[in-house]
Protein backbone atom coordinates (compact mmCIF):
# COMPACT_ATOMS: atom_id res chain seq x y z
CA UNK A 1 0.00 0.00 0.00
CA UNK A 2 1.39 3.30 -1.07
CA UNK A 3 0.61 5.37 2.35
CA UNK A 4 1.67 8.63 -0.05
CA UNK A 5 -1.80 8.23 -1.88
CA UNK A 6 -4.17 10.73 -1.24
CA UNK A 7 -7.72 10.11 0.19
CA UNK A 8 -9.40 10.66 -2.96
CA UNK A 9 -7.75 8.13 -4.87
CA UNK A 10 -9.17 5.32 -2.32
CA UNK A 11 -12.58 3.37 -2.69
CA UNK A 12 -14.27 3.71 0.35
CA UNK A 13 -16.90 1.75 1.92
CA UNK A 14 -20.08 2.17 2.71
CA UNK A 15 -19.99 0.99 6.34
CA UNK A 16 -16.14 2.05 7.11
CA UNK A 17 -16.44 -0.13 10.07
CA UNK A 18 -12.32 -1.67 11.12
CA UNK A 19 -14.11 -4.62 12.86
CA UNK A 20 -15.57 -5.95 9.56
CA UNK A 21 -13.05 -4.79 7.30
CA UNK A 22 -9.46 -5.74 7.08
CA UNK A 23 -6.13 -5.15 4.76
CA UNK A 24 -7.45 -7.44 2.27
CA UNK A 25 -10.97 -6.19 1.33
CA UNK A 26 -9.21 -2.82 1.69
CA UNK A 27 -7.15 -4.00 -1.08
CA UNK A 28 -10.03 -5.82 -3.06
CA UNK A 29 -12.30 -2.76 -3.18
CA UNK A 30 -9.25 -0.03 -3.83
CA UNK A 31 -8.58 -2.87 -7.20
CA UNK A 32 -13.02 -2.41 -7.89
CA UNK A 33 -12.42 0.71 -7.81
CA UNK A 34 -9.63 0.60 -10.26
CA UNK A 35 -11.68 -1.08 -12.85
CA UNK A 36 -14.41 0.70 -12.35
CA UNK A 37 -12.49 3.66 -14.18
CA UNK A 38 -12.07 0.97 -17.15
CA UNK A 39 -16.34 1.09 -16.99
CA UNK A 40 -16.39 4.75 -17.27
CA UNK A 41 -17.36 5.27 -13.97
CA UNK A 42 -15.35 7.81 -12.69
CA UNK A 43 -14.37 7.08 -8.32
CA UNK A 44 -15.31 9.73 -7.09
CA UNK A 45 -18.56 9.31 -7.93
CA UNK A 46 -18.23 6.24 -5.10
CA UNK A 47 -16.90 8.69 -2.31
CA UNK A 48 -20.06 8.75 0.08
CA UNK A 49 -17.65 7.11 2.85
CA UNK A 50 -14.83 9.25 3.12
CA UNK A 51 -14.36 11.92 5.13
CA UNK A 52 -14.78 14.57 2.38
CA UNK A 53 -17.44 13.01 1.26
CA UNK A 54 -19.55 13.22 4.63
CA UNK A 55 -19.05 16.81 4.78
CA UNK A 56 -21.98 17.63 2.80
CA UNK A 57 -23.98 15.39 5.22
CA UNK A 58 -22.93 17.02 8.91
CA UNK A 59 -25.07 20.42 10.03
CA UNK A 60 -22.46 23.63 10.44
CA UNK A 61 -22.85 24.94 13.92
CA UNK A 62 -21.16 28.45 14.83
CA UNK A 63 -17.74 28.82 14.98
CA UNK A 64 -16.99 26.56 12.44
CA UNK A 65 -16.89 23.21 14.20
CA UNK A 66 -18.22 20.28 12.10
CA UNK A 67 -19.79 17.50 14.28
CA UNK A 68 -19.01 14.56 13.45
CA UNK A 69 -19.68 10.82 14.82
CA UNK A 70 -20.01 7.11 13.20
CA UNK A 71 -22.18 5.31 14.91
CA UNK A 72 -26.46 6.00 15.00
CA UNK A 73 -26.18 7.80 18.48
CA UNK A 74 -23.93 9.59 20.40
CA UNK A 75 -22.96 8.22 23.72
CA UNK A 76 -24.38 10.10 26.49
CA UNK A 77 -22.19 10.57 30.00
CA UNK A 78 -23.55 10.21 33.72
CA UNK A 79 -21.07 11.73 35.94
CA UNK A 80 -22.10 9.05 38.72
CA UNK A 81 -20.84 5.37 36.27
CA UNK A 82 -18.69 6.97 33.90
CA UNK A 83 -14.98 6.29 34.13
CA UNK A 84 -11.65 6.72 32.47
CA UNK A 85 -10.03 3.43 32.08
CA UNK A 86 -6.22 3.00 31.97
CA UNK A 87 -5.39 -0.43 30.73
CA UNK A 88 -2.89 -2.39 28.92
CA UNK A 89 0.98 -2.71 29.75
CA UNK A 90 0.58 -0.62 33.13
CA UNK A 91 1.79 -1.27 36.56
CA UNK A 92 -1.41 0.07 37.52
CA UNK A 93 -4.45 -0.31 36.24
CA UNK A 94 -7.02 2.53 36.88
CA UNK A 95 -10.27 3.42 36.44
CA UNK A 96 -10.76 6.85 37.17
CA UNK A 97 -13.54 8.62 37.61
CA UNK A 98 -15.20 11.81 36.67
CA UNK A 99 -14.66 13.28 39.74
CA UNK A 100 -11.09 11.95 40.16
CA UNK A 101 -10.48 12.95 36.57
CA UNK A 102 -11.08 16.61 37.75
CA UNK A 103 -9.02 16.56 40.89
CA UNK A 104 -6.22 15.88 38.95
CA UNK A 105 -3.50 18.82 38.06
CA UNK A 106 -5.06 20.72 35.57
CA UNK A 107 -3.54 22.58 31.78
CA UNK A 108 -4.70 24.94 29.73
CA UNK A 109 -3.99 25.85 26.56
CA UNK A 110 -5.04 28.00 23.33
CA UNK A 111 -4.22 26.11 20.04
CA UNK A 112 -5.86 25.82 16.82
CA UNK A 113 -7.80 22.44 15.27
CA UNK A 114 -7.88 21.56 11.95
CA UNK A 115 -10.24 18.83 10.40
CA UNK A 116 -8.58 17.23 7.23
CA UNK A 117 -10.99 17.58 5.20
CA UNK A 118 -9.87 21.53 5.22
CA UNK A 119 -11.71 23.03 8.06
CA UNK A 120 -10.19 24.66 10.76
CA UNK A 121 -11.42 26.57 14.03
CA UNK A 122 -8.14 28.98 15.29
CA UNK A 123 -7.74 29.38 19.66
CA UNK A 124 -9.88 26.83 20.92
CA UNK A 125 -9.17 26.92 24.61
CA UNK A 126 -8.92 23.53 26.07
CA UNK A 127 -8.98 22.72 29.49
CA UNK A 128 -7.88 19.23 30.84
CA UNK A 129 -5.19 17.14 32.11
CA UNK A 130 -1.69 15.99 30.23
CA UNK A 131 -1.26 12.35 30.30
CA UNK A 132 2.01 12.54 32.12
CA UNK A 133 -0.43 13.22 35.33
CA UNK A 134 -1.99 9.70 33.87
CA UNK A 135 1.50 8.18 33.49
CA UNK A 136 2.61 9.11 36.83
CA UNK A 137 0.03 7.06 38.64
CA UNK A 138 -0.01 4.14 35.74
CA UNK A 139 3.66 3.57 35.56
CA UNK A 140 3.48 1.81 32.35
CA UNK A 141 5.77 -1.34 31.49
CA UNK A 142 8.52 -0.56 29.30
CA UNK A 143 7.35 -2.70 26.66
CA UNK A 144 4.36 0.41 26.20
CA UNK A 145 5.21 2.05 23.31
CA UNK A 146 1.97 3.44 22.30
CA UNK A 147 -1.26 4.31 23.65
CA UNK A 148 -4.61 3.05 22.05
CA UNK A 149 -7.86 5.45 22.47
CA UNK A 150 -10.73 3.91 22.86
CA UNK A 151 -14.29 5.98 22.44
CA UNK A 152 -17.54 4.97 24.10
CA UNK A 153 -18.57 5.35 20.11
CA UNK A 154 -17.58 2.47 18.84
CA UNK A 155 -15.68 1.77 16.88
CA UNK A 156 -14.05 4.76 17.11
CA UNK A 157 -10.85 4.64 18.55
CA UNK A 158 -6.80 5.68 17.29
CA UNK A 159 -3.69 5.30 18.86
CA UNK A 160 -0.31 7.58 19.09
CA UNK A 161 3.16 6.76 19.68
CA UNK A 162 4.32 7.23 23.52
CA UNK A 163 6.71 9.51 22.05
CA UNK A 164 3.51 11.23 20.22
CA UNK A 165 2.09 11.36 23.52
CA UNK A 166 4.16 13.53 25.11
CA UNK A 167 4.35 16.35 22.99
CA UNK A 168 3.49 19.20 25.07
CA UNK A 169 0.28 20.14 24.17
CA UNK A 170 -1.25 16.95 24.18
CA UNK A 171 -4.52 16.66 26.69
CA UNK A 172 -6.99 14.98 27.38
CA UNK A 173 -9.74 17.69 27.27
CA UNK A 174 -12.63 17.94 29.36
CA UNK A 175 -13.72 21.76 28.69
CA UNK A 176 -13.46 23.37 25.37
CA UNK A 177 -14.10 27.40 25.54
CA UNK A 178 -14.43 28.00 29.23
CA UNK A 179 -17.71 25.44 29.07
CA UNK A 180 -17.61 21.51 30.08
CA UNK A 181 -17.30 19.47 26.86
CA UNK A 182 -20.77 19.33 25.21
CA UNK A 183 -22.25 15.85 24.40
CA UNK A 184 -21.51 16.58 20.57
CA UNK A 185 -18.15 17.39 21.32
CA UNK A 186 -16.93 13.80 23.11
CA UNK A 187 -18.43 14.50 26.79
CA UNK A 188 -16.84 14.50 28.75
CA UNK A 189 -13.52 13.30 27.65
CA UNK A 190 -12.02 14.03 24.57
CA UNK A 191 -7.97 13.59 22.86
CA UNK A 192 -6.40 16.91 21.74
CA UNK A 193 -3.35 16.91 19.57
CA UNK A 194 -3.26 19.97 17.81
CA UNK A 195 -0.11 19.16 15.40
CA UNK A 196 -2.33 16.35 13.73
CA UNK A 197 -5.19 16.30 12.34
CA UNK A 198 -8.85 16.23 13.57
CA UNK A 199 -9.46 12.27 13.24
CA UNK A 200 -6.53 11.59 16.19
CA UNK A 201 -8.92 13.80 18.84
CA UNK A 202 -11.07 10.34 19.94
CA UNK A 203 -14.18 12.09 21.41
CA UNK A 204 -16.46 10.29 24.36
CA UNK A 205 -12.97 8.96 25.56
CA UNK A 206 -13.29 6.13 27.68
CA UNK A 207 -10.03 3.87 27.87
CA UNK A 208 -6.62 3.76 27.41
CA UNK A 209 -4.59 1.09 26.88
CA UNK A 210 -1.12 1.25 27.12
CA UNK A 211 0.04 -1.47 23.99
CA UNK A 212 3.44 -2.15 22.51
CA UNK A 213 2.76 -0.68 19.62
CA UNK A 214 0.38 1.73 17.43
CA UNK A 215 -2.10 -0.14 15.01
CA UNK A 216 -4.71 2.34 12.68
CA UNK A 217 -7.08 3.81 13.91
CA UNK A 218 -10.63 4.56 12.36
CA UNK A 219 -9.72 6.34 9.34
CA UNK A 220 -6.25 5.13 9.34
CA UNK A 221 -8.29 1.38 7.70
CA UNK A 222 -9.37 4.13 4.75
CA UNK A 223 -6.36 5.05 3.89
CA UNK A 224 -5.34 7.98 5.97
CA UNK A 225 -1.71 8.41 7.56
CA UNK A 226 -1.48 6.92 10.86
CA UNK A 227 0.79 9.96 11.57
CA UNK A 228 -1.64 12.84 10.68
CA UNK A 229 1.01 15.54 11.06
CA UNK A 230 -1.31 18.96 10.00
CA UNK A 231 0.28 20.05 6.23
CA UNK A 232 2.65 17.19 6.30
CA UNK A 233 0.43 13.55 6.30
CA UNK A 234 -1.51 12.41 3.07
CA UNK A 235 -4.67 14.44 4.33
CA UNK A 236 -3.22 17.69 3.32
CA UNK A 237 -5.12 19.35 0.94
CA UNK A 238 -7.95 17.11 0.83
N1 LIG B 1 -15.62 9.11 18.61
C1 LIG B 1 -15.33 9.92 17.57
N2 LIG B 1 -14.33 10.79 17.68
C2 LIG B 1 -14.02 11.62 16.63
C3 LIG B 1 -14.73 11.54 15.41
C4 LIG B 1 -15.80 10.60 15.34
O1 LIG B 1 -16.51 10.47 14.32
N3 LIG B 1 -16.08 9.81 16.43
N4 LIG B 1 -14.38 12.33 14.34
C5 LIG B 1 -13.02 12.91 14.37
C6 LIG B 1 -12.83 13.96 13.37
S1 LIG B 1 -12.52 13.46 11.77
C7 LIG B 1 -12.79 15.29 13.70
S2 LIG B 1 -12.38 16.49 12.59
C8 LIG B 1 -13.16 15.72 15.07
C9 LIG B 1 -14.36 16.67 14.97
O2 LIG B 1 -14.64 17.17 16.25
P1 LIG B 1 -16.09 17.80 16.52
O3 LIG B 1 -17.11 16.75 16.12
O4 LIG B 1 -16.09 18.12 17.98
O5 LIG B 1 -16.19 19.00 15.64
O6 LIG B 1 -13.51 14.64 15.93
C10 LIG B 1 -12.72 13.49 15.75
N5 LIG B 1 -13.02 12.52 16.78
MO1 LIG C 1 -11.82 15.34 10.65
Amino acid sequence: MNRSTPPAEYELMDDPSPKRYGRGLFLTTLFGGLTSIAWGRPVWSRLSGSLAGIESLVPLVPHGWRIYSVADTMPTFDPATWRLAIDGLVQQKLALSYHELRALPQSHQITDFHCVTGWTVKNVHWKGVRLSEIFDRARPFPEAHALQFVSAEQPYLDYLTLQQSQLKDVMLAYEMDGKPLTREHGAPLRLVIPEMYGYKGVKWLNRINLVPQAGDGYWEYLGYDRDAWVGRSNGYGA
